[in-house]
C-alpha cells in the first residue's frame, strides 16, 4: 500500500460522454507532475466507467464505481454487480454514502453485504460514515461512527481492500467543513474504533479519507490532520485542474 495520499473524486450522478475531455486533461496534469504526490481515482458514473477504465488503463489514475449489489447476478432489475463493475474495468467501488443512506435507505447490514460481494470481485470497497448535523449537536459523533463501523465494515475486511471515508453529512455539498482538529479526532476514534471491529494487526495501517466539501483551498488542511490518508473530493472533482490542486496539496 502507497504511503501516498489517496485522492478520489466522486462525479455522483453527473458527467456525459463529453466529460471525457477532463479525464485526458487529468490524465495529462498526473503524467506531466512525472511522480504524482498522491495517487488518485475517478469514480464516474455507471455509464462511463468502461470508457474511463480503457481511456486510464495506460495511465497511473484509477477508476471506480458508486455503488453495487450485493448479489453477482439474478433478477435484480436496474441494478449492477460488483463483478460487472469489475468487468468493466472498475478496481473499486464506493459503499454506504450518506446520499445512497438516505435517499435508498441502506443500512449498514446492507453495506456490509455489498462490502462482502465487491470482495468476491476483487474490488476495494471505500466505505464511508459520518454523523448528521443534529447527531454532533447531541454529542454523539462518537457513538454513530462506531455502529456505522460495527456495522458496515466486514470481517473479512483488510487494509488491502478496504478504505474507510468519513464524511460528515452536515459537511457533504455544503461548502462547511469541520475543523482540523475535529477531522483528526474523527480520524483517529475510527482508526482506534477499526482496531475493535478487526483486531488490533488486522487493522493497522487501514486509510482512512475524508470527504465534505474538500476543494484546493481547503485540502492542505484537509491532508495534515491526524490519521488522515486522503481525500474523498465531490464537487471539485469534476474539474481536471481543481482535482489536480488537491492531490497535490500537502
Ligand atoms: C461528499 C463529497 C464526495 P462534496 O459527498 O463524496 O462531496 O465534496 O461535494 O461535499
Amino acid at each position: 500500500i502507497s504511503t501516498k495520499p489517496l485522492i478520489v473524486g466522486n462525479w455522483k450522478m453527473n458527467g456525459l460522454r463529453s466529460a471525457t475531455g477532463e479525464l485526458h486533461k487529468l490524465i495529462n496534469g498526473l503524467g506531466e507532475q512525472g511522480s504524482p504526490s498522491a495517487e488518485v481515482m475517478i469514480c464516474p458514473p455507471l455509464t462511463l466507467v468502461m470508457a474511463f477504465s480503457h481511456i486510464a488503463s495506460e495511465s497511473e489514475l484509477q477508476i471506480g464505481a458508486q455503488d453495487c449489489h450485493t448479489e453477482i447476478s439474478g433478477a435484480y432489475t436496474g441494478d449492477v454487480s460488483a463483478e460487472m463493475l469489475a468487468d468493466a474495468g472498475a478496481s473499486a467501488v464506493i459503499l454506504g454514502h450518506s446520499e445512497r443512506r438516505s435517499y435508498h435507505g441502506e443500512r449498514d447490514r446492507d453495506v456490509r453485504d455489498k462490502a462482502r460481494a465487491a470482495y468476491r470481485a476483487g474490488l476495494q470497497a471505500i466505505i464511508c460514515v459520518g454523523e448528521t448535523e443534529g447527531q454532533r449537536r447531541l454529542g454523539l459523533t462518537f457513538d454513530v461512527l462506531r455502529r456505522q463501523l460495527h456495522g458496515s465494515v466486514p470481517a473479512s475486511a483488510t487494509r488491502r481492500n478496504t478504505i474507510v471515508a468519513y464524511e460528515p453529512v452536515w459537511a457533504i455539498g455544503t461548502g462547511k467543513t469541520p475543523t482540523r482538529e475535529e477531522i483528526g479526532e474523527a480520524h483517529n476514534f475510527i482508526a482506534q474504533e477499526l482496531g475493535s471491529v478487526l483486531g488490533g494487526e488486522a487493522s493497522a495501517g487501514f486509510r482512512i479519507l475524508y470527504g465534505g466539501s474538500v476543494t484546493p483551498d481547503n485540502a492542505a488542511m484537509v491532508l495534515s490532520a491526524m490519521d488522515v490518508h486522503g481525500a474523498l473530493v465531490g464537487g471539485a472533482s469534476l474539474k481536471a485542474d481543481s482535482l489536480l490542486a488537491i492531490a497535490s496539496a500537502q
